[in-house]
């Protein structure tokens, strides 16, 4: 099936990467957000987030003329909405968080104003099972003129498909192309068009499956990461008990040829990890216990941390009582959501900064060599490079592993480490 032009509704961390990457095989692309501030950066060839590489693609796809911005759909062959999925805000503190599919469906609202039979639409934002159904439900309510596969199967104008992206941030220009991809079609037609567009650009294995699977699988993939992230944490917890090093620990059980036991931290961040497990405990909350669990274990490591901290201040007074706490300096080492990139959204780090820099008089200390700038709503931090923090804090808080941390050799100092990296 041929598509000349090609529309991704969503501009961000997946939907620029996967517009130019169609552009960059020569289609014509229509990228669609609703700010206006981001279109004018992409059309000027220029991008609003941090990833490699993707500044030279997004550049030369927009100078070459494959690639525009625009703020409402226009036509197209095929649609691929990548909006963001978030969870709705929670009221009570057991509430099990809700999925918000609000952006899903005025993207598809949106879209179905210009669509013409033949066209295929593809959601790619992660989602709760039964969202692509959902999706051609909003577009068939937009337009009776036209048929869609819940009540035509093969037949219908409209094929439409759920294929979950599955890149890894900082990865992304590589891993869309190498990676195998998803291809949940509701129909056999649906997914057959889906391969024919994602084959434009992806070198892995189109695997066919139908939307519901599809969906699932991605939470699946997301979700185990969280449950293994999440038994790490809890054997820290254990070791800490116990006084034993969980990080020989761990190395010493990875030894086994069948056992493979992720790393320790602060908590589990960024906008995927943290989210999509909840998307599946809220469609099944009396069977997804073990998934719920390993949220709720993941999102109280920051508090064990916080608490250590506090012990820490506490025990650096006592052998220091000439000092009051307001001459207690503490310094934070990493503030995004992992090791080497500069993204801070949903970070279990800077979060612990935050609340330490909150409940803590003296002075707060951050070094995170990937920003220049701590964002407006940071207060009471002070950003500063890895000597000065070294030199004037009392309490060092290990975060983030960044490359700049590691092989660092530390002396006679009160050290947290959250990631085993100065032990
Ligand atoms: N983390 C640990 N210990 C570990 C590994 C990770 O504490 O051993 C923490 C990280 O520090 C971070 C969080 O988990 O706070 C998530 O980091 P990550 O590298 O595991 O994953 P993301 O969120 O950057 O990307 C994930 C990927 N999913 C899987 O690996 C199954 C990626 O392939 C997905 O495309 C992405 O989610 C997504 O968009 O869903």
């Amino acid at each position: 099936m041929p598509f000349n032009t090609i529309s991704v509704i969503g501009l961000g961390y997946i939907g620029l990467p996967t517009a130019a990457m169609f552009a960059s095989r020569r289609k014509n692309v229509i990228g669609v957000d609703i700010n206006q501030k981001t279109v004018d950066i992409i059309n000027a060839g220029k991008i609003h987030i941090v990833e490699p590489e993707l500044d030279m693609l997004v550049r030369a796809a927009v100078s070459e003329g494959y690639l525009r911005a625009v703020t409402k759909p226009e036509p197209a062959d095929a649609f691929l909405i990548a909006v963001p999925t978030p969870f709705l805000p929670i009221s009570a503190k057991d509430e099990i968080p809700q999925p918000d599919l609000g952006f899903v469906e005025s993207a598809a609202r949106a879209i179905a104003t210009v669509l013409k039979p033949g066209d295929l639409v593809v959601l790619e934002s992660t989602s709760p099972v039964g969202t692509t159904e959902q999706m051609s439900a909003w577009l068939s309510e937009e337009r009776p003129d036209l048929t869609f596969p819940q009540t035509n199967g093969v037949e219908s104008d409209i094929r439409v498909a759920h294929c979950p992206e599955r890149v890894l941030p900082g990865h992304v220009v590589r891993e869309l192309v190498e990676n195998d991809r998803v291809i949940g079609g509701m129909t056999e037609r649906c997914s057959e068009a889906a391969i024919d567009l994602y084959e434009i650009f992806v070198g892995g294995e189109c695997v066919v499956t139908n939307a519901r699977t599809a969906e699932m699988a991605k939470l699946t993939e997301n979700a185990s990461r969280d449950v293994s992230i999440a038994f790490a944490n809890e054997l820290s917890i254990i070791c800490e008990k116990l006084d034993i090093d969980v990080w020989e620990l761990i190395t010493l059980a990875n030894r086994h040829p069948r056992v493979n036991i992720l790393q320790p931290g602060p908590g589990v961040g960024g906008h995927c990890i943290a989210v999509d497990p909840w998307f599946i405990v809220s469609r099944t909350p009396d069977q997804a216990r073990l998934i719920r669990t390993a949220r709720e274990v993941n999102d109280f490591k920051p508090s064990w941390v916080i608490e250590k901290v506090k012990i820490a201040i506490a025990d650096f007074l006592q052998e220091n009582p000439e000092k009051t706490v307001k001459d207690v300096t503490c310094a934070c080492y990493g503030l995004a959501f992992k090791s080497d990139i500069d993204d801070l959204r949903e970070s279990p780090a800077l979060k612990i900064a935050q609340q330490i820099a909150h409940i803590h008089s003296g002075l707060s200390l951050a070094v995170e060599p990937n920003i220049r700038c701590l964002p407006g709503n940071v207060e009471n931090i002070k950003l500063v490079s890895f000597e000065v923090a070294m030199q004037e804090a009392d309490i060092h808080l290990m975060l983030v592993d960044h490359k700049e941390f590691k092989g660092k050799r530390i002396f006679n100092k009160n050290i947290i480490d959250t990631k085993g990296i100065w032990k």
